[in-house]
Formats: C-alpha cells, sequence, structure tokens
C-alpha cells in the first residue's frame, strides 16, 4: 500500500469519529471464509420466513457477484447503549424494547453518517465509486466488521466490538478504492457461555449459532404472520427484539451510555404502558412509531406482540382496553381478531370479504379468565 493509500484511510477514518461513529475498519472484499455455514443455516431452516436472506445468499457469500468493481468495504460501528440496566420497566413503561430500538431509527440514523462519509471518501479521492448500506444490502456485516478488525464474533454471534461491547450497530461502504485493511482481532469468548445458557429460548443451539426461529427478535420482529401458539409465552415481557444474550455478556458489564442523541429514548417510548400500546392507533403508529425501528412489525405486529406480552405479564387491565379484548365476544369481529397476527398484504386486500378467511384458526381459544384455568391462546394461564 502506498503512503497515499494509508493516509487517505486515516482521514477517512477520522472524519467517521468526528461525525459520530464509534470506529472505522477496512476490509477486503473477498469470498466469505463462511459461505458453507451460511449455506447450511438457510438449509436447515434457520431464517424462518426471512426469504431475503435466501434471495441474496449468493452475493452475500461473495460481494463482488453484484458488485465487481467493489475492493474495499469501510466497516462502521455506531455505539448505542442508551441506558444501563431496566429504565423502561422501572417506570412502570413499556417494559422491554430492545435497546437498539428506543431511540430514532438507526437505519435513517447511521445511513445519514454513511452518505455523508461516502461524500467525504468522494470528496478526498475524486472519482471514487462508494455505496452504502446500513442493514440495508446483502452484505454479511458482521463478517466484513470482523474481517475489518472491529471486534469478534461472540458465541451469540453478534460483534463484540472495538471499546470491547456488542451494544454496537454496524454500517459499511464499498468502494472500489483500495485502502490497507485492518487485522482481525482475535476471539476473548474463552470457556464463557453465558449468552448461551441465558437464552430464553434456546435459541443458541451451538456457540456461533442463532436459530431465528426460535429467537425472540425474529419472532416479533420479522415474523408476519401469528406468532406460534407454541412461542407465545417465550415472549415473557419482550415487546420488540430481545437483549437477553447480550445482557449477560461479561463483556458488556461494564458499558457506558452513549451521549448520541439519536439513540437515547424517544418520545414513542417515554410515555407509554402497555396498557396505551395496546390501543395504538394508526395515527399514533404513523407519528410516534414509524419514524423508530420499532415500525418494522408494522402497527398489526406490534399489537400482536403487546397482547402476547399483556397475557404473559397477566396485565389484564391492557387486554380488557385492548381493542381486541373489547371485541372479544363481538361474534366475527372477535373472531377475526383471534389470528392475533398481522395479516398478510394478500389478506388484507381482501379484507372486504367476509367470514371464511376470518375465521380464526382451528383451536383458538382468547384468554379468557372465566375459563377456568385453561390454558389460553398465549400459552399462559391468566391468574384467578
Ligand atoms: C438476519 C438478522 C437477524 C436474525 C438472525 C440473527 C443471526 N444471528 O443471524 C434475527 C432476527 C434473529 C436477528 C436478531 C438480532 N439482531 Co440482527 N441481523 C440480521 C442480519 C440482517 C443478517 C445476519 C445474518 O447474516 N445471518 C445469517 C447467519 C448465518 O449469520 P451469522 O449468525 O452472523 O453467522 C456468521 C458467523 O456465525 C460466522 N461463523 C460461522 N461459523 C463460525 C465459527 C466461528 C468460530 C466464528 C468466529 C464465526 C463463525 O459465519 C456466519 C456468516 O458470516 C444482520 C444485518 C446484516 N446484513 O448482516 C442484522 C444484525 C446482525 N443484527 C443486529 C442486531 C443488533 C440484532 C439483535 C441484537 C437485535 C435485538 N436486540 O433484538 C438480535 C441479536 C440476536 C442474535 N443473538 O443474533 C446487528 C448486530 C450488531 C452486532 N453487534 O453484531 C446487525 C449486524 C444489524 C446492524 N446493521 O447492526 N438479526
Ligand atoms: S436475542 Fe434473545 S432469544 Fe435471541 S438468541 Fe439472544 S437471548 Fe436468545
Ligand atoms: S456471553 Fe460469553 S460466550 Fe457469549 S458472547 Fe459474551 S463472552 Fe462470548
Amino acid at each position: 500500500m502506498s503512503a497515499g493509500t494509508v493516509s487517505l484511510a486515516r482521514r477517512i477514518e477520522n472524519r467517521g469519529l468526528e461525525i459520530g461513529l464509534e470506529a472505522v475498519g477496512f476490509a477486503p472484499i473477498v469470498p466469505s471464509a463462511h459461505a458453507l455455514f451460511l449455506k447450511e443455516w438457510l438449509r436447515a431452516g434457520r431464517a424462518g420466513e426471512m426469504s431475503y436472506m435466501e434471495r441474496t445468499a449468493e452475493v452475500r457469500v461473495d460481494l463482488r457477484r453484484r458488485f465487481p468493481w467493489a475492493r474495499t468495504a469501510v466497516v462502521v460501528a455506531a455505539g448505542y447503549l442508551p441506558y444501563k440496566d431496566d429504565r423502561h420497566r422501572q417506570a412502570g413503561l413499556v417494559a422491554h424494547v430492545a435497546r437498539y430500538a428506543v431511540g430514532r431509527d438507526y437505519h435513517r440514523v447511521l445511513g445519514g453518517r454513511l452518505e455523508e462519509l461516502g461524500r467525504f471518501i468522494e470528496t478526498e479521492a475524486p472519482g471514487a465509486r462508494t455505496q452504502a448500506y446500513a442493514d440495508t444490502g446483502p452484505v454479511l456485516e458482521r463478517e466484513l466488521g470482523a474481517l475489518a478488525g472491529l471486534g469478534w464474533f461472540g458465541k451469540n454471534t453478534n460483534l463484540i466490538g472495538p471499546r470491547g461491547n456488542s451494544w454496537i450497530l454496524l454500517g459499511q461502504i464499498l468502494t472500489d478504492l483500495d485502502l490497507p485493511p485492518d487485522d482481525p482481532v482475535a476471539d476473548r469468548c474463552g470457556t464463557c457461555t453465558a449468552c448461551i445458557d441465558a437464552c430464553p429460548t434456546a435459541a443458541i443451539p451451538a456457540p456461533y449459532v442463532v436459530d431465528a426461529t426460535r429467537c425472540i427478535s425474529y419472532l416479533t420482529i420479522e415474523l408476519r404472520d401469528a406468532i406460534p401458539a407454541g412461542r407465545r409465552a417465550d415472549l415473557g415481557d419482550w415487546v420488540f427484539g430481545c437483549d437477553v444474550c447480550q445482557e449477560v455478556c461479561p463483556w458488556n458489564r461494564k458499558t457506558a451510555p452513549v451521549a448520541d442523541e439519536a439513540f437515547l429514548p424517544g418520545p414513542h417510548l417515554e410515555t407509554r404502558r402497555l396498557v396505551d400500546l395496546v390501543r395504538l392507533d394508526e395515527k399514533s403508529f404513523r407519528e410516534e412509531i414509524r419514524p423508530t425501528a420499532m415500525e418494522r412489525p408494522r402497527r398489526r405486529g406490534l399489537l400482536r406482540n403487546a397482547l402476547i406480552v399483556a397475557a404473559n405479564v397477566q396485565d389484564e387491565e391492557a387486554f380488557r382496553r385492548s381493542r381486541r379484548g373489547q371485541a372479544r365476544g363481538r361474534g366475527s369481529r372477535g373472531a377475526r381478531l383471534g389470528r392475533l397476527g398481522p395479516r398478510p398484504r394478500h389478506r388484507r386486500r381482501r379484507a372486504g370479504r367476509p367470514r371464511a378467511e376470518a375465521r380464526p384458526r382451528a383451536g383458538f381459544r382468547g384468554p379468557r379468565r372465566d375459563r377456568g384455568g385453561a390454558r389460553s391462546a398465549y400459552g399462559v394461564k391468566f391468574r384467578k
């Protein structure tokens, strides 16, 4: 590498730090060393309904298939830990929302910073080509992060990053510049298995493997349909995402919260209790939730999660005051809502059609208190 490219890399790194990134590293664009692992993961059905993972697998494992011009990935990490401990739970607010989602939508926050860094690169190296992604492209972001020396893969598969913790989000700029690669960091998990032992749903069947179909994060964020009855109790009080395998990681214990305003709790959670969330109307969703990462499962998915959590934590007021609770017993409407899942798009288009397809699945029973201890559709009992 010439002195020129080394100094350009340092300027890019410094600029990244100036605009609020925690670290910037450089990785060569090479085929994935774990291509077979990804393919096996997909074949075993661990991706569940995330069909985009399957569709883009060939590009993920070899970026040059879609970006033949790309030589280097400028990989960035942004620290996001908004607070220590369980602030929202303590305040009686919506208990558990993954910490990455309590602030503004990181796709936009990080996307904006990457755009700025991309412009800087193009100014410093006129004619350079760039393509930025923040969880939006067909990229194995953690593998690129590891290659760029930003951290190592924890056994929970999260990248444990530059400040020695995994409370980071990743993004990258692919460029045709040849920039000097950073050295990978050694794995420091050692004999620890805390994340594997603590996962409430046994979603980490082996070190470095996550079975998404069991993971609360997948069930509450990615799964579009109803959460299978046998999995509803697994959510516990997680309304959106899950942080357990990070909370128990000894590397995360001493992390200080960030001062970055973008990741501090926003109005969508500051005052919201579960009973408010189950009544979330379209207007509040549009105005308060949409600018955050919590918009991903759409309003219907959030309501689904909140109702399940209401049942799990025995919050009867929340259930009673929910639209579903109020609709219960009103024949077809109660029945229609009985599916407890966001209606897939094709069904929504035909929403005017009555009955047959609106009927709940066989065996559905609402969480009725008067059922004398029968297990509810949420997989939990309401106490008398
Ligand atoms: C699909 C996805 C999910 C799925 C599947 C998770 C998973 N582990 O794959 C679900 C919905 C469950 C999920 C959950 C979460 N996610 Co997510 N997710 C993604 C996404 C879009 C793709 C990940 C992927 O490629 N999965 C495929 C599997 C096979 O990849 P992998 O598990 O990383 O496996 C690699 C290694 O295991 C490695 N490998 C194989 N064998 C071995 C052996 C050894 C010894 C080693 C070291 C490595 C290794 O090879 C594989 C391929 O690179 C990325 C963004 C992106 N484009 O990369 C974000 C991303 C990984 N998610 C992220 C986050 C923040 C989360 C959550 C923390 C959110 C939350 N709080 O709820 C949880 C964490 C759950 C967990 N323990 O992983 C961040 C992770 C940041 C970080 N510090 O690592 C990412 C990078 C998004 C971002 N831009 O910041 N996620
Ligand atoms: S995010 Fe939660 S459910 Fe998913 S692997 Fe980690 S601890 Fe398990
Ligand atoms: S909890 Fe232990 S095994 Fe899991 S990622 Fe952290 S150090 Fe590694």
